[in-house]
């Protein structure tokens, strides 16, 4: 068994040399014709030794199953997830390997902030987390509340895992149950919202989810955001759809998401000064690259577009503020994790009628009443629509 894994580690070891030795050759030889030098050989060290690395090792271990696990039963595919057993290629990829951490891409502001300052920072990266926007009572409150409203408790985190319970349960959480509101009206958050979309914006979604991780890279509200004639497009954003999320599980949580992705033209410029060569159709691609995985057991191309991922971390009480449009993702599923998510935008003809649809009560009208009273102006929108409707 040792001398199989000690195999494995020379063969991995020379790889990872290799891969290196060529990638600082190329990148010498591209700076003898770039600008800015510095740069550009950062990128291609850290782009072409985890690339040209991931391929070598690939194929040497790649797209056969391995058996280098403590137990020789085990079978085990390279993949950066935490299965991988070699723990120390994950390491060397690891290093460098994200060509957006060269350039800040997220925004991080405590409420205390003064609120110019937070709009300037959503602005800027279409993500900010803002710190300690809840208390951690407030935050345990509403971790409670998601529990009350999935009907799992952290204890039922395996049974989820292993698809004996469903992850959450469907329908908006402000809609069917008046504890919600003060989270989504909160008012150092409401100031935000008032300074990022105006005095008529309003709340027009939320969902609650428990020991849940959105795998693959995706866009909320893809109607709108992926409509080249919208105003919401992400190719030419004229209005944005924001969304607040609380990871309010004890542990927090990880948000993934590729900076910039939600303006392609500060995509261009982002792009551009770190070197990356793909375009937002690539990452895009993500969803369906991780499909394939589950039946080619090829991880390399997952792999790939993966270390572009950002990571924003945030504690009970943080709240992570973002541009629907922006590709995102959650964190790999380890323990157990709660969430709850809030939208806001103006009211208009796009949004108005999407958010009046499910108000199927008495309570999601009362809830708009209440949004209004707490000076979420778009709420009188909603109301009027909802009337003429009913009338
Ligand atoms: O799983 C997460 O952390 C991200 C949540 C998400 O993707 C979503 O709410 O759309």
């Amino acid at each position: 068994m040792f001398k199989i894994k000690a195999k494995v580690q020379r063969v991995v070891d020379r790889a990872i040399k290799k891969a290196v030795d060529k990638a600082s050759a190329d990148s010498n030889e591209r700076l003898a014709s770039q600008h800015d030098a510095s740069q550009v050989a950062m990128e291609a060290t850290a782009k072409n030794a985890a690339e040209l690395a991931a391929k070598m090792v690939a194929a040497r271990i790649g797209n056969k199953p391995a058996t280098t696990g403590a137990n020789a039963d085990e079978t085990y595919y390279p993949s950066s997830r935490a299965r991988r057993p070699i723990g120390h290629v994950y390491d060397e990829f690891s290093r460098g390997t994200n060509p957006f951490s060269l350039i800040q891409t997220c925004g991080v502001a405590d409420i205390t902030d003064p609120i110019e300052k937070i709009v300037d920072l959503y602005n800027r990266y279409g993500i900010v987390k803002i710190r300690r926007l809840y208390s951690e009572e407030q935050s345990q409150k509403l971790a409670k509340l998601c529990e009350d409203f999935s009907g799992l408790t952290t204890r039922d985190f395996n049974k989820v895992v292993k698809g004996e319970k469903k992850w959450a349960k469907g329908g908006a959480p402000v809609l069917n149950d008046d504890r919600f509101w003060p989270f989504a009206a909160n008012k150092g958050l409401m100031n935000v919202l008032h300074g990022i979309l105006g005095e008529k914006c309003f709340e027009f979604g939320s969902a609650v989810a428990v020991h849940y991780s959105a795998r693959g890279l995706h866009r909320d509200y893809r109607p709108l955001v992926e409509d080249p004639k919208s105003d919401y497009a992400f190719t030419n954003p004229k209005k944005r759809i924001v969304r607040v999320l609380h990871y309010c599980d004890a542990g927090g949580g990880a948000f993934g998401y590729i900076p910039f992705s939600h303006d392609q033209e500060k995509f261009a410029a982002a792009t551009k000064r770190v070197g990356v060569k793909h375009d937002t159709a690539w990452f895009d691609e993500h969803r369906e690259t991780v499909r394939q995985t589950r039946v080619t057991r090829d991880f390399f191309a997952a792999d790939n577009i993966e270390r572009h991922i950002s990571w924003a971390y945030a504690d009970p009480g943080d709240v992570m503020v973002t541009n629907s449009a922006m590709l995102h993702c959650g964190e790999y599923l380890t323990g157990p994790r709660a969430f709850f998510v809030s939208s806001y935008a103006e009211a208009n003809s796009d949004t108005v009628k999407r958010a009046a649809a499910p108000i199927k009560s008495g309570l999601g009208v009362d809830y708009h009443k209440h949004m209004l009273k707490s000076g979420f102006k778009g709420s009188q929108d909603v109301l009027d629509f909802v009337k003429d409707v009913d009338a």
